[in-house]
């Protein structure tokens, strides 16, 4: 009998996804993991953010969810170039399943392309898929709690966009303590308050994101 470990699995993800990043630098192409619970906004932020960015940089998408293409077709409505992965009951997408989807790609007629990760919390955070940055999307409506409970997603990302700022007044989430939280997880990390849905503090989220695309650009030396 073979026992193949946990471990062994993470190590082989983590190879192939050095090598996807590697694919991505070589074709100038800025990568973003997006995760976050069910329905925190996530496809939601996206097409507020392509609603500022398109004009400036060529976007593509990859939608990872369980099953259905619903945020695929929302991506196509907006002319944004998307792949479905349906991942048939896996709680995460992995660099195997990215590498597949990319094949649908140009990459060549790509600056920008987004990853929306499999609505979830735990398992989304141990599995590297090549990207140069990792955004975690949290909806006030979850709770200002979810720093303390889901540490290594918080402390694994590279920004967190708190969204629904616009319900916030009808619930009791407090942005203080999760700014209090982030500083412990992840110093680093900016903290935006979005509504993805009315467009307030878009801006500041999207000249933030231009500009992570614009540096690594720069120190490339492609612009
Ligand atoms: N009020 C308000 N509602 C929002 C906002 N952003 C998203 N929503 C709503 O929240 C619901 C879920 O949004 P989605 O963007 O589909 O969430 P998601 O994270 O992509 O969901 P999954 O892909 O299923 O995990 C929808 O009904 C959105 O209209 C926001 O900023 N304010
Ligand atoms: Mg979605």
């Amino acid at each position: 009998m073979k026992i193949v470990a946990a471990k062994r699995i993470l190590k082989m993800n983590d190879q192939l996804a050095a090598e996807l990043r590697d694919k991505f630098d070589k074709s100038s192409v800025f990568v973003v993991n997006i995760v976050g619970s069910p329905g925190a906004g996530k496809t939601t932020l996206l097409e507020a953010l392509f609603a500022k960015l398109q004009n400036s940089i060529r976007p593509a998408v990859i939608e990872g969810d369980i099953a259905g293409s619903i945020d695929a077709e929302r991506m196509e409505a907006i002319g944004v170039p998307v792949v479905q992965i349906n991942t048939e009951g896996a709680c995460h997408l992995d660099a195997a399943m990215i590498a597949s989807a990319v094949q649908e790609f140009d990459l060549t007629k790509i600056d920008l392309l987004f990853i929306e990760n499999v609505g979830n919390l735990v398992c989304t955070a141990g599995f590297d898929l090549g990207e140069h940055l990792r955004i975690i999307v949290l909806s006030t409506s979850e709770g200002d709690d979810k720093a303390v409970k889901y540490p290594a997603i918080f402390q694994g990302s590279d920004a967190l966009v708190i969204t629904k700022i616009d319900l916030a007044p009808y619930l009791n989430f407090n942005p203080l303590r999760i700014a209090a939280d982030m500083k412990r997880l992840a110093p680093n990390s900016p903290i935006f308050q979005v509504s993805a849905l009315k467009g307030e503090g878009m801006p500041a989220a999207a000249d933030w994101l231009s500009a992570r695309v614009a540096e690594k650009s720069n120190r490339e030396g492609v612009v």
